[in-house]
């Protein structure tokens, strides 16, 4: 009986997902902001991938990368780069799928650079960008959870507890404050 539970452990253990959120970065740099990226799609039980290709320093995996996404499951991608941020426009132009793209901040001029190469496409090839840095990563990962939870309800129905919790939150603050400075 006991060898038979290990066995089902060790089976669900190796079970490959297939991913259906693509997180690439433009350089190793770029992880420990885009953490936040993967903790919201844990959090949401997402499978993702996260890889680090760039569109000046690798373009041909970039091209392969965005170009086999879709038949590969995934879904959505969510893209951070930096400095002259070209990697969410290049996925783009290389698939059909909805690319999120994460301006780094960092750099000598501090992540207006990225912004503005990231959220600056031309007509016909969109990259839906978010705040640059954490916040950004974090609103990344939200972003692909809503255009999943159209297609899933699960997802939607977690998606609606998560906006029902944030709120919960904001109340038990500002109850927290207003107790804060009748006491005070
Ligand atoms: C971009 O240049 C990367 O996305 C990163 O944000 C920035 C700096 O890269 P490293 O020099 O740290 O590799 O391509």
């Amino acid at each position: 009986m006991a060898t038979k539970t290990k066995k089902r452990v060790v089976k669900a253990k190796t079970e490959k997902v297939k991913p259906l959120v693509g997180i690439v970065m433009g350089s190793k740099s770029d992880w420990p902001v885009m953490k936040e990226s993967v903790a919201v799609l844990e959090k949401f039980g997402l499978p993702y991938e996260v890889r680090v290709i760039s569109a000046h320093r690798s373009p041909e995996e970039a091209t392969a990368f965005a170009s086999t996404a879709s038949t590969r499951g995934l879904k959505v991608i969510i893209s951070a780069a930096g400095m002259a941020a070209h990697l969410g426009g290049v996925l783009a132009a290389h698939t059909h799928l909805p690319v999120i793209g994460v301006p780094m901040k960092g750099g000598a001029l501090d992540g207006l650079d990225s912004l503005l190469s990231t959220v600056q496409m031309p007509r016909g090839v969109p990259v839906a960008t978010v705040a640059m840095g954490g916040s950004g990563a974090h609103n990344a990962a939200l972003l692909a959870v809503q255009m999943l939870a159209l297609a899933d309800e699960n997802i939607k129905k977690k998606f609606q507890q998560y906006k029902r919790t944030m709120k919960q939150d904001v109340f038990n603050a500002d109850l927290a404050l207003q107790k804060e400075l009748q006491e005070g």
